[in-house]
């Protein structure tokens, strides 16, 4: 029943997960497609360039108007333009990946896809991989089999530059997911939550309680203050040894660390703390980080937008064999994000069930939220992977 996805180099059955390797053999660009994949009449494909402020505008009202929902439709994704350039433009990132669709005559800009270049490791296989991204089709023109057109023309344009994998995540099913993680979400500033219908009202106790409950913990890692540019190498060693322990992750370079993690206002925030657990009382060895994404609120009197702090990575001193010790760590770690969340005027803190989130959502007072992220590789059979294998996190 997947006309499109039926066709395309990801596991159909189980069978096509026994080992690790590319579903489809890389070609050689002389073999590939040269030229784009026809559009219907009418359209045509355009680079999109978000260094020119309009050009970013186009992308910014697309998605804010057309972008991912929930599924009543409260609440839209409204990725702010300064969120957008970062999310686009990491270290080694292409314009001709930055793919629109323009109406010919009016110029109107009706669809996006991006990609944006990464090293992603699956079971120890360092591949280098795209992340696709914001693909987004004008509300007026879906269901007309554009997205397949979208992911056929980026696909090529990756194939002709030698990627022939990518790593991509979606809140729908689609064939061939490699893991599915839960999304978490803590209240900040509950008694807006509910007025927008985010979060559901107490039950049993009166709102004024209900904030008391919510309340968050002084307790904060000791020393924990913004990381700077001279913290990338430290931040850059910690992430690596970290990561080691998960089945998908991305293996960040100290520009992709500087790019990623220095902390830019209203984009992304990190923050870094010397525990002392090594001897070393200068050995940087907590980092936190979370970006920033509001929503906007669908059909509401008064509010306009919820402010949302996304759950990025991180790492601790962790220790096989010590999970309450870990637990411990992770949860004041955690703790102190939720504390700069709120003094940053994020109303929710979201995150996603994997890496070692699990262990703390309790503690820590996250509730289950009703979105699932399903994890996707094109063109790489692996076994599927529990949450907590997975340490990837895309905008
Ligand atoms: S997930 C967010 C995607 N965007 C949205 O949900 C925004 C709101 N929705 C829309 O704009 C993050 C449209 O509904 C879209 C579909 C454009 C989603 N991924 O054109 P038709 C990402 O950006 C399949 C993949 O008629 P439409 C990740 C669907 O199953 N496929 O539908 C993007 C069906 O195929 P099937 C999706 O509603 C990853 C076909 O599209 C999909 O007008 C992309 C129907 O097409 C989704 N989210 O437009 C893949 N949603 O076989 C990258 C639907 O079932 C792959 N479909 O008949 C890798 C490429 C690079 C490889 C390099 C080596
Ligand atoms: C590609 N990189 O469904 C990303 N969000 O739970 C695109 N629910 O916000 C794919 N429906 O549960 C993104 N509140 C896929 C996600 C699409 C957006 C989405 C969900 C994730 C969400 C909220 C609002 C629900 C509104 C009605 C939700 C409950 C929170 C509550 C807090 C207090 C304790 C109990 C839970």
């Amino acid at each position: 029943q997947h006309k499109f996805w039926s066709t395309q180099p990801v596991p159909q059955s189980p069978d096509d997960r026994d080992k690790d390797g590319p579903l489809e053999p890389n070609r050689e660009p002389e073999a590939m497609r040269q030229t784009p994949y026809n559009l219907p009449a009418g359209f045509e494909w355009v680079e999109v360039d978000v260094n020119k402020e309009e050009e970013l505008e186009e992308v910014y009202k697309l998605l804010l108007e057309n972008y991912v929902e929930d599924q009543e439709a409260q609440f839209r994704f409204g990725y702010p333009k300064e969120l957008l350039s970062w999310a686009l433009k990491p270290p080694g990132w292409k314009m001709n990946w930055h793919i629109g669709v323009r109406v010919s005559t009016t110029r109107r800009l009706v669809a996006f896809i991006s990609g944006v270049p990464a090293s992603i490791s699956v079971n120890k296989t360092a591949l280098p991989m795209v992340e696709i991204n914001f693909l987004c089709v004008l509300k007026k023109l879906r269901s007309k089999r554009m997205a397949p057109v979208l992911i056929k023309e980026i696909t090529r344009r990756c194939n002709l530059e030698g990627i022939f994998q990518a790593l991509y995540t979606a809140g729908v099913e689609l064939p061939g997911a490699v893991s599915k993680s839960r999304y978490y979400h803590r209240s900040i500033n509950y008694p807006k939550l509910v007025d927008v219908g985010f979060s559901a009202p107490p039950q049993n106790m009166t709102l004024d309680e209900r904030v008391k409950q919510l309340a968050l913990s002084p307790d904060l890692v000791p020393g924990i203050r913004p990381m700077t540019s001279a913290d990338v190498p430290a931040v850059t060693a910690g992430l690596s040894a970290f990561f080691s322990r998960f089945n998908l992750h991305p293996n960040f370079s100290e520009d992709e660390v500087e790019h990623w993690f220095v902390p830019k206002d209203n984009v992304v925030y990190s923050y870094v703390a010397a525990s002392g657990v090594s001897g070393d009382s200068d050995e940087i060895d907590c980092f936190v980080s979370f970006y920033r994404i509001p929503s906007k609120v669908l059909n509401h009197p008064t509010h306009k937008e919820i402010n949302a702090a996304y759950a990025f990575y991180y790492f601790y001193p962790y220790q096989e064999d010590a999970a309450a010790k870990n637990k411990r760590m992770l949860t004041r770690l955690m703790n102190s994000a939720l504390v700069f969340a709120k003094q940053t005027d994020h109303d929710v803190f979201n995150c996603l069930a994997l890496m070692d989130n699990p262990s703390v959502l309790k503690e820590l007072q996250f509730g289950k939220g009703d979105g699932v992220l399903h994890y996707y590789l094109y063109n790489w059979r692996c076994k599927e992977m529990d949450g907590r294998e997975v340490a990837s996190v895309l905008m």
